[in-house]
């Protein structure tokens, strides 16, 4: 018998409008492009990945065209004629030849597990150890830029018992202002949700330290990164009865042990992208858990194939103290799936079929598909 090789692979960008604009401290979002990676194995077997940022390059160092040119140019030629069944081998093989580009090598590791879950017949949670849960809590963002605004969708959201935990980005206007943004909402929705938010670094230390106490009087049981740097918000750890969550100074495994090392944060936010990877993001998880830092299954606002993937990679873990946000795919307003997602009763039902559990309409997504495709064959 041959081995199976990687035979073909293709990327492409999909640009799909949002439900509203999405404003967060660094941008305003109105729609989002999915870059998406389909491995072709000499088995007949193909998985689809999916690299996703904010704002193109307004939240972080990659883009979905830099990762689409990665991949076509770099990862792509390496992987051609490797055996896609050694997942971590040949991750391990193309993070030599490629530093960094933690979204590419994401979008290119789902697509491999993706593949490898079809092959064996078991969902990709069965690959990562196995999954402890069918459920995941999922919250939502309210990011109108509206007071009012926000507290009709968070109604909306319980009433259709798809959110009851909301997360709202600040950082962007005054403090004081913001500060009476999150007392309003918390007010007006009380103990029929919980209230978070997220500064996306906005603020410098001596604004947190007065804006956070305010924030807890409000009712606000989690503060997503209000500072950029990693040491400030370990200073500012254990100074307020709310807990301190890190989500853009987490970069992958290495981070995590330092942010862990200075007790730097209460709660990671894992995201696989900026991890590098579900087996990277696995690590991570593993940092925290003997840390006793707990954990939260973050977003990069990502569209169907990451997200599930997340949901497989969250559902394995040990602890997930804080739920998740994997609302990407809510917040974009195509289907892109032959089958939706199934959001309800508050939580995301991860996918049962073999690799994702997932297809992808192609129909529906040529639409919206930026200049055709990019193919690399040997
Ligand atoms: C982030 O900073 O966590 C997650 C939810 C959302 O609205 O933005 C993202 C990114
Ligand atoms: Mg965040």
């Amino acid at each position: 018998m041959t081995a199976t090789t990687i035979e073909r692979i293709e990327t492409r960008l999909v640009d799909l409008p949002t439900i509203r604009p999405h404003k967060l401290s660094v941008a305003i979002m109105h729609g989002q492009t999915l870059m998406l990676v389909k491995v072709y194995c000499s088995d007949g077997v193909s998985g689809i990945g999916e690299g996703t940022t904010i704002a193109g390059m307004a939240y972080g160092p990659e883009s979905p065209e830099a990762m689409k040119l990665a991949i076509d140019a770099y990862f792509a030629p390496a992987m051609i004629g490797q055996d896609p069944t050694r997942v971590q081998t040949l991750m391990a093989h193309l993070g030599k030849l490629v530093k960094g580009n933690h979204f590419a090598k994401s979008a290119i590791e789902t697509a491999l597990l993706d593949a490898h879950g079809k092959r064996l017949g078991v969902p990709v949670s069965e690959l990562l150890g196995g999954r402890r849960r069918e459920r995941l809590p999922v919250a939502w963002t309210l990011a109108s830029g509206d007071t009012a605004k926000d507290i009709a969708e968070a109604e909306t959201m319980l009433e259709a018992h798809r959110h009851k935990i909301f997360k709202l980005k600040i950082g962007a206007k005054e403090l004081k202002s913001d500060i009476k943004h999150v007392a309003d909402i918390k007010r007006a929705l009380g103990d029929r949700a919980a209230v978070r938010v997220d500064v996306n670094m906005a603020w410098s230390e001596t604004q947190a330290a007065w804006a956070i106490p305010a924030l807890a009087d409000a009712g606000c049981e989690l503060v997503e990164q209000p500072v950029a740097s990693a040491a400030a918000l370990a200073r500012l750890m254990r100074r307020f009865p709310v807990a301190l969550m890190a989500d853009e100074i987490l970069q992958g495994p290495e981070s995590a042990f330092e942010i862990a090392r200075s007790e730097g944060a209460d709660v990671f936010a894992i995201k696989i992208e900026q991890s590098g990877g579900l087996f990277a993001a696995q690590r991570v998880a593993a940092i925290a858990d003997a840390a006793g830092i707990e954990l939260y299954g973050g977003t990069m606002l990502e569209g169907a194939f990451s997200t599930v993937a997340s949901a497989h990679l969250f559902a394995s873990f040990a602890n997930l103290q804080w739920g998740t946000e994997l609302f990407g795919p809510l917040l974009i307003t195509e289907e892109i799936l032959t089958e939706p997602l199934n959001y309800s009763d508050f939580a995301l039902t991860v996918p049962n079929g073999p690799g994702l559990g997932i297809e992808l309409d192609e129909v529906k997504v040529k639409r919206f598909t930026r200049d055709g495709f990019m193919k690399v064959t040997r």
